[in-house]
């Protein structure tokens, strides 16, 4: 068995791993000065040239990138080389307007392959295994990243896609796939849809799920680990850092660790845009270091967590960085109070429902309205009012100490809202309409 392992990179001492990035943190910025005018603007407002970076502990002085500056920069402002040398994009739809278009040469999907390569290898794989790709192909970052990472690792890879959920599980049956990738949602969705093709997880022979793209919570996780009978794997990253890969779960399950000689990570404040101590939480940022045809300098992901360099029980060093808990533009403000889909997630999950629901918002009289419909599982349904009523209280009990704000709970019929095979729609804010 051959495995992907690059034990002199991924357990380097925190000093070794510094360096490179001094190193590289250098050289990419000189790329972007000679190569990208909008960000050489950037730099001359604030008054910094590739000069004053010597190291990351000037980092700080360097200006952001958001997604304003994507949009304006829409679609070939940030390329850092010339178009000539990219031989691929891909696109993921922004909440500003424009889509993004990340821009790659050859050498970056290369180093996005090798931060794959590294997932699946930290979540078990190797060339004996066989890989469904069931992230979405085409401009979405998911199913070629995965694909490019499962080539890389040597494993037969089943360049599945989303959807056509029977032909997902003939697949997995008949090519005794071992490993699947996908969003937690969607393999929240092939578990019941095994359970109702009448299959336990003893019928299958997956043994690991790599999972992302989107917020899912600890107890989602051990919820997809039994009914799918697997260990269940975080993967973060965003198109605009190449895509999945950013960041890993290993065999600790416990943060993934951040790929720190392609990508240096900051918290800061979303506010202030200060940078804040390791173990605050904030907003992540990130420069990749490597990258040449979407150089990213300080990115602003819009991400909120935490980030610890707490040893790891793999031998992995990198940096390890929380679950998201959401986006600083998912966050619902609701009546004053802070509102994240992934608090609402957990109470749900913690009372014995799965991850189908959807949160709506809206106002009434000038006040804001939460309503969460959540649907029953087959083993709850029953039309006894009184049963419904007081399930319903408890939610209600539950959400109000987490959330601090009483919220309208709906229970639905099982299968009633709508399964999703990519990202899932949680939440409905009638306000902005
Ligand atoms: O979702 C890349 C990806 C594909 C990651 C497959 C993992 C697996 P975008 O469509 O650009 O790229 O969306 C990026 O998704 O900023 C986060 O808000 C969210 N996200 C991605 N992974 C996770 C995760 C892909 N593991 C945005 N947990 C990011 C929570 C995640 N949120």
């Amino acid at each position: 068995m051959e495995r992907y392992f690059q034990e002199d990179i991924e357990c380097a001492s925190p000093e070794r791993i510094r360096e490179i990035q001094n190193e590289k943190l250098v050289e990419q910025v000189k790329h972007v000065w000679e190569n990208v005018p909008y960000y050489r603007k950037k730099m001359e407002e604030k008054g910094v040239t590739p000069d004053d970076i010597k190291s990351v502990d000037d980092l700080h002085k360097l200006p952001f990138l958001s997604k304003y500056d994507l949009r304006d920069a829409y679609p070939y402002g940030l390329l850092g080389t010339p178009l000539k040398d990219c031989v691929r994009i891909h696109s993921t739809s922004g909440t500003t307007g424009k889509r993004v278009v990340a821009f790659y040469t050859q050498g970056d999907l290369d180093l996005w392959s090798e931060c794959c390569a590294r997932a699946i290898t930290a979540a078990g794989g190797s060339d004996e295994d066989v890989i469904q790709v069931s992230y979405g192909y085409g401009l979405f970052t998911g199913g070629l990243g995965l694909h490019d990472g499962a080539h890389k690792v040597g494993a037969l890879t089943v360049p599945a896609s989303s959807g056509n959920t029977e032909r997902q599980i003939m697949f997995i049956r008949d090519l005794e796939a071992t490993i699947i990738c996908c969003t937690p949602s969607y393999a929240a969705y092939l578990a019941e849809s095994m359970k109702e093709m009448g299959l336990t997880p003893d019928d299958i022979p997956l043994k690991a799920g790599i999972f992302g793209a989107e917020a899912w919570s600890e107890e989602m996780r051990k919820d997809i680990q039994k009914t799918l009978g697997i260990k269940a794997f975080d993967i973060y990253g965003l198109t605009e850092l190449s895509g999945p890969g950013v960041a890993f779960e290993c065999s600790a399950q416990n943060g993934m660790h951040i790929n720190e000689d392609h990508f240096i990570a900051e918290i800061i404040d979303p506010d202030t845009e200060e940078v804040l101590p390791e173990g605050s939480q904030g907003e992540l940022v990130f420069t990749a270091v490597d990258k040449k045809a979407f150089p990213m300098v300080r990115y602003r992901t819009r991400d909120i967590c935490r980030l610890t360099r707490e040893k790891c029980s793999c031998g992995r060093t990198f940096i390890r960085m929380a679950k998201p808990m959401g986006r600083t533009d998912d966050m619902l403000i609701i009546r004053g109070v802070n509102v994240f889909p992934s608090q609402i997630e957990t109470v749900l999950l913690e009372n014995g429902y799965q991850a189908n629901y959807q949160i709506i918002v809206d106002r009434v009289n000038n006040t804001d309205t939460l309503d969460v419909h959540v649907e029953m599982t087959p083993e709850m349904f029953t039309d006894d009012i009184n049963e419904i009523n007081k399930r319903q209280a408890d939610l209600v009990k539950g959400l109000l100490s987490m959330l601090g704000i009483k919220a309208k709970v709906t229970l639905v019929a099982p299968k009633s809202i709508t399964r999703s095979e990519g990202k899932a729609v949680r939440v409905i804010d009638n306000r902005k309409i």
